[in-house]
């Protein structure tokens, strides 16, 4: 999508820091990291938000849900970690393009704010 900016990281249009990247998701350091590890995870494909995902989508999303534990392990998280979504106005979304947060190596509070 033109004016997506998760879109353009994904086709390496705006530069970011990945540490992970196959045919179908990628995986890229938050620019306003919320923990010592904070790292963001998106589907190349766009869709706005989990609010708007279809039934075709279900492969991919279950290849990127699949993928987190290989992530957090390469990441040294094997104490642990949180994945967040952010959904709407509501779930504090400000990125209109699919994303989970894994955020770890630091001890995380419940519930959240
Ligand atoms: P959310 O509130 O869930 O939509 O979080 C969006 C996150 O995206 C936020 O933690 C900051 C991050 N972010 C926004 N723009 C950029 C960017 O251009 N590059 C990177 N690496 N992260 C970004």
């Amino acid at each position: 999508m033109a004016e997506c900016i998760f879109c353009k990281i994904a086709e390496k249009e705006i530069p970011s820091n990945v540490v992970y990247e196959d045919e179908q998701i990628v995986c890229f350091h938050d620019l306003e990291p919320q923990a010592p590890v904070h790292v963001l995870i998106i589907p190349k494909k766009h869709m706005a938000s989990l609010d708007e995902v279809s039934e075709e989508d279900q492969a991919l999303l279950g290849h990127l849900m699949v993928k987190v534990r290989d992530i957090a392990e390469s990441l040294g998280l094997e104490n642990g970690y949180r994945l967040v979504n952010n959904c709407g106005e509501d779930g504090f979304q400000s990125v209109k393009h699919v994303h989970f947060h894994l955020l770890g190596k630091r001890k995380m509070t419940w519930p959240p704010g």
